[in-house]
Formats: structure tokens, C-alpha cells, sequence
């Protein structure tokens, strides 16, 4: 989740891209999680990944967390061998609606058949309703939903670049990177909130927004959330995957809105709606160059992509909605809301393994998030299911029978 600009001001999102690279490299070294996960992960050490996932699945299960993960990884993560499936053929419009069913068995350990997308094997859930943790008033560090199988942004840049001394339209304009800080997540009536406080600086250092990370690697899955967005002017909110290597790659798949823009354009001109963006895989977040970074949304004047959000038919800053992003093998990555399919990139499919991420951020961008906000903005999560698999499970564990999958 970056800062993009559609519009014309596009020059921002190239100084985006050249920033955020040169930044991560930085962030790495302020350790939270966040490093070790994404060295285990990209170096390729597939025992201690699996048996990471394993472990933590058994912790998370027997607490009181509503996770349900299969542990159909246990047998199969050990020698890694997998038989091999057959992937259904997703592409634009092939799957026009998208539902989970409730599993048709009580045991899942052989994993899940995805009916909604053409019986897709995943082996793994991840379930997550936040209404589990009792109210806070802010998290206090980044480990402390470790447990429940989350990692908070503690120190570490949030969403769109940071510089200053940029001109846009010859102006002036102060882009500051959004800090990781664990206080501003809370926990409410259930909800997990996620506010970029009110009345902040676009500053060096000064930004402090929400980020939430699901701690496990995946690589496809299909990952949905209740979310209720905020239309509060000056965030990027967003439900997206990002890849696990701090210092290469630019892969994301990304569902975002911008507050201030979500049923009428913002003051800055940012058009209305939900935004589904990829990021070229192989791109390098040094040198970007737009049209080959990203795309948006099939349209019928582009081929892949014209870079409009999809409006909402409904205001979704009211209530929940069920939003879901399908990264499955092949180009077509849909997103869906409340089972709808709306316009998803049909190109730069995500390659690498990728984290399940939550955030609200602003660096005062004006082409993108603008802000940052005057008041507090919350954004809130309710529940999150997940299905996957991982970089060592890809199909059918070969001590599994394809009767003793669960449909879902
Ligand atoms: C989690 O929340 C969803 C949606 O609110 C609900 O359908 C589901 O039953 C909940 N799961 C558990 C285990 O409570
Ligand atoms: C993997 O499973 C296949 C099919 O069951 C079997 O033929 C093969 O020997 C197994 N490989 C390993 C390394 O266990
Ligand atoms: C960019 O962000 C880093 C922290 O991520 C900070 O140390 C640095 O001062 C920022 N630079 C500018 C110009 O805002
Ligand atoms: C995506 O994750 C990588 C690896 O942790 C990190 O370096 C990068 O900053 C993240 N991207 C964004 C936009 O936060
Ligand atoms: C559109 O996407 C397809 C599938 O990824 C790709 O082969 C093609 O080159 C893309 N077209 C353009 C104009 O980028
Ligand atoms: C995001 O931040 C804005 C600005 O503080 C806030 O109005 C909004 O409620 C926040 N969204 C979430 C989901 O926490
Ligand atoms: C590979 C990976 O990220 N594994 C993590 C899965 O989640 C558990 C619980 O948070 C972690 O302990 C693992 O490191």
C-alpha cells in the first residue's frame, strides 16, 4: 500500500516508490517481528517456517483466540512433500459472486476446498474475531497480539513515502513517513480500531499511525475482513498483502480507500471509492515507473487497467462490510466486497510470500492521502478469515485424502 496518485498529479507516486526503497532498507534495522519474519521467510528456510506456523497453531487454537488452523501442515511441513492439484482458471467476470460456506466437516486437518472459487486447495484457516480480546485503550508494544498470531508496527514507516522540499504543481509540500506506534490500536466493543490521531505534523519523525500484521507468510489464500472505513479527510486506509523482503521487490495487492474520498471526491480531487492496485513483483521500488508498477482496475478503454477506483452503492463508513482479496495462481487476483466482485487488476499478481496487513496512515501527500487528518480517524476491523497455503504447502498433503478435505 503506497501513495499513488491516478490523477495527474502523478509525479508523486514515482517519488513514492524511489523513497519508500531507499526507506525500508533504513527500517529494517529498527527490529521489531517485522525483520526476523521477513529474512525466515525469503531465505527460504522451510522447516523453520513450517514448524513456526505449526507451533503457532497449536498455541493459538488452545487459547482464546477463535483460530481453527489446520494442522494438516504438521505431516506434511516435515518431509514437505506434496502431491500435486490442479488450480482452477480465475479470470475477470469467471467468478462473479464469492462466499465462504461454514465447513461441511468438524475435522479440517486435510485442509480446505474453496467452492465460491472453483474448489481451490488451501490448506490452512486463520480465523480472528477481535470481539476474543477484552477493550484497551492502545497496545503498549508490538508483540503484545504476538500470541494471538498478529504483529503491530512498532518504529517502523507506515504506507506512502517520506521527503520534503517535493513541489507539486510548484508548491511546496511536506511528505513525512508514518511511524509504526502500537498506542494507536485499541480494542472497543469488539472492534479492533485503528486511528491516525488527529492533529499531527507531516514532519520528520513526527507521524505516528496504526499498522497491523497477520504473522504468517503465505503464498495464495484467500483473506477476508469485516471493515468498517472511516471517511474522516487525510488517510490512506487499507487491507492489502505485502511481501515479506525488506530489501527487494515491490510486490502488493492492495484494497484501499482514501477518507475524505469515499462517496464524493476529496477536496484535493481524489476520486470516490475502493481502489484494488498490484504492484509489478520483480519492480523495483528504487527506480519506479508507474505504468509498469502497478495497475488498476479493468476498464473498458484500458486492458488492464485505467486506474479508476470502483464507487460504492452504499456508504461503507455506516457499518461493516465483508471484503475479500483472492490471490490465487495465474494473472487475475479479484477483490470482492460483500461477495461482489468489483474492478481487480488482471496483471502483476502477487509471486512472492506475503503477510495479511491492516492500515491507516497519511504522510500529507496531496495526490494521495492527503491530510494529515485534523481529527482522530478509526478505522475498525471486526473479524478476519483466512484460507492459504504457504510457501512449503501448496497442495494436497500426500498423507491426505481428497474425501477428507473440507468444503468451505
Ligand atoms: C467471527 O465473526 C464472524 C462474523 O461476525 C462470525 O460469523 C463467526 O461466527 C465468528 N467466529 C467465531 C469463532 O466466533
Ligand atoms: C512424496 O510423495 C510421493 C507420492 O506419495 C512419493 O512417491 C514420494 O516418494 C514422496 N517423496 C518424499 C521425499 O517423501
Ligand atoms: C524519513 O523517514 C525516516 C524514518 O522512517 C526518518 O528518519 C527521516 O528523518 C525521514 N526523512 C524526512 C525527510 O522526512
Ligand atoms: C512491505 O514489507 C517489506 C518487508 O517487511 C517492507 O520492507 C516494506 O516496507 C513493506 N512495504 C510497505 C509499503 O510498507
Ligand atoms: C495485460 O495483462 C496481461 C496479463 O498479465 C499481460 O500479458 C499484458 O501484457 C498486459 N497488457 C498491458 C498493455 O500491460
Ligand atoms: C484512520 O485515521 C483517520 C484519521 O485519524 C480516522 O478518522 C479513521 O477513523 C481511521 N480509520 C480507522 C479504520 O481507524
Ligand atoms: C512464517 C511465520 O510468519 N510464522 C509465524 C506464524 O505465526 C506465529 C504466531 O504468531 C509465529 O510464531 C510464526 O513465526
Amino acid at each position: 500500500m503506497r501513495s499513488i496518485s491516478f490523477s495527474l498529479i502523478s509525479i508523486l507516486p514515482l517519488i513514492g516508490r524511489a523513497l519508500g526503497g531507499t526507506c525500508s532498507a533504513k527500517g529494517a534495522s529498527t527490529g521489531t517481528g517485522v525483520v526476523g519474519v521477513a529474512a525466515v521467510a525469503t531465505e527460504g528456510t522451510t522447516s523453520s517456517v513450517s514448524s513456526a506456523i505449526v507451533d503457532s497453531t497449536a498455541k493459538v487454537s488452545s487459547s482464546t483466540s477463535n483460530t481453527d488452523t489446520a494442522s494438516a501442515s504438521s505431516a506434511t511441513s516435515s518431509n514437505g512433500n506434496t502431491t500435486s492439484s490442479k488450480d482452477p482458471t480465475i479470470s475477470p467476470g469467471s467468478n462473479p459472486n464469492f462466499k465462504f460456506k461454514q465447513p461441511d466437516k468438524e475435522k479440517c486437518d486435510c485442509g480446505y476446498k474453496v467452492s465460491g472459487l472453483g474448489d481451490i486447495y488451501m490448506p490452512f484457516k486463520f480465523e480472528f474475531n477481535f470481539s476474543s480480546l477484552e477493550n484497551n485503550e492502545g497496545f503498549k508494544s508490538g508483540d503484545d497480539l504476538k500470541e494471538h498470531g498478529w504483529r503491530i508496527n512498532d518504529g517502523k514507516w507506515v504506507g506512502g513515502p517520506n521527503s520534503t522540499g517535493l513541489t507539486e504543481g510548484g508548491q511546496p509540500e511536506s511528505i513525512s513517513h508514518c511511524i509504526g506506534d502500537p498506542s494507536s490500536l485499541s480494542i472497543k466493543d469488539g472492534n479492533l480500531l485503528l486511528n491516525m490521531k488527529g492533529a499531527q505534523t507531516a514532519a520528520p519523525n513526527q507521524l505516528h499511525c496504526p499498522e497491523i500484521i497477520h504473522d504468517n507468510a503465505t503464498l495464495y489464500g484467500i483473506f477476508q475482513s469485516e471493515i468498517q472505513w472511516t471517511d474522516t479527510p487525510g488517510t490512506c486506509q487499507a487491507f492489502w498483502m505485502n511481501h515479506t523482503n525488506p530489501n527487494q521487490f515491490a510486490d502488493e495487492l492492495d484494497i484501499e480507500v482514501i477518507g475524505g474520498a469515499i462517496m464524493n471526491p476529496n477536496k484535493e480531487g481524489t476520486a470516490p471509492g475502493i481502489w484494488s492496485t498490484n504492484w509489478d513483483p520483480a519492480g523495483d521500488p528504487n527506480s519506479p515507473l508507474p505504468n509498469k508498477e502497478y495497475t488498476g482496475i479493468p476498464h473498458a478503454s484500458g486492458e488492464n487497467g485505467s486506474g479508476q477506483p470502483t464507487t460504492f452503492s452504499e456508504d461503507p463508513t455506516k457499518d461493516f462490510h465483508t471484503y475479500t482479496i483472492a490471490w490465487v495462481p495465474g494473472t487475475y487476483s479479484p477483490r470482492y466486497m460483500d461477495g461482489k466482485e468489483i474492478g481487480s487488476p488482471n496483471q502483476y499478481n502477487a509471486i512472492h510470500p506475503m503477510e495479511a496487513t491492516f492500515n491507516n496512515w497519511s504522510n500529507g501527500a496531496k495526490g494521495w492521502s492527503a491530510g494529515p487528518p485534523i481529527e482522530d480517524s478509526i478505522m475498525k476491523v471486526r473479524s478476519v478469515l483466512f484460507y492459504y497455503r504457504t510457501e512449503e504447502v501448496q497442495s494436497l498433503p500426500s498423507n491426505c485424502k481428497v474425501e477428507d478435505v473440507c468444503t468451505v
